[in-house]
């Protein structure tokens, strides 16, 4: 699958500590109704066979509703479940050796912090990246946090798409208006949300008004 611009524009991460009384895949499944443009499964509690039942399960979702699936740093699981790519940290591999083995159809999204590593991932052949924390987050506390001017920086200066994440929610998505970012990855805004079907609509309305769509 070739990675897009679009598939920024509202980009899902799941988190399961937000479960009440729903499963992963429903919560999934709901925000997937609501529009958004991509699905990555994040899991750092779970040994990889419950990892890979898990994105097998949400792999299937995804295809029904024609959505990239993407696996948060697990090549093994990302693999397994065909998955549409990987997305890794600055200290999860080699890009050009994680490259090798997903072959050039597969996405693999970096996430980068400033603009030195922007285009270095970009050289190794990321297929995106991500940029942040924008603003503090709980979902990860111990993110520092990229100023907008390096968020526009970066945007000017890849050819990659680039979805912003960390602290982003209804409030301070218009900030990021101008800095020409693809769009927007979000955890807790949509999986703590009552009705994650009816704030996904909402979200993605309001990330296209940033994105002057
Ligand atoms: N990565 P929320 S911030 C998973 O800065 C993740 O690379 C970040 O969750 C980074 O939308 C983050 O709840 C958490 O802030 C995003």
């Amino acid at each position: 699958m070739k990675c897009s611009r679009e598939m920024m524009q509202l980009y899902a991460i799941t988190d399961r500590s937000w479960l009440k009384n729903q499963t992963l895949e429903q919560q999934v499944e709901y925000a997937l109704k609501g529009g958004v443009t991509c699905v990555q499964i994040r899991e750092k509690n779970l040994d990889n066979d419950l990892f890979l039942k898990e994105a097998i399960k949400i792999r299937e979702i995804c295809n029904t509703y024609k959505i990239p699936f993407i696996v948060n740093d697990n090549i093994e699981v990302a693999v397994k479940s065909n998955a549409d790519g990987i997305h890794i940290g600055q200290d999860d591999g080699d890009i050009k050796d994680i490259r090798k083995i997903l072959g050039n159809d597969k996405i693999i999204g970096v996430s980068v912090q400033n603009i030195e590593q922007a285009i270095i991932a970009e050289k190794n052949g990321a297929s995106y990246l991500g940029v942040g924390a924008i603003f503090k987050t709980e979902t990860k506390p111990d993110a520092k946090c990229v100023s907008l001017e390096q968020l526009k920086l970066i945007c000017e200066n890849v050819l990659i798409p680039v979805v912003a994440i960390g602290g982003i929610n209804k409030s301070n998505i218009m900030d990021l208006a101008k800095t020409k970012v693809d769009g927007v990855a979000m955890i807790s805004q949509i999986f703590s949300a009552q009705n994650i079907e009816k704030e996904c609509m909402e979200l993605l309305k309001l990330s296209k008004e940033m994105l002057n769509l």
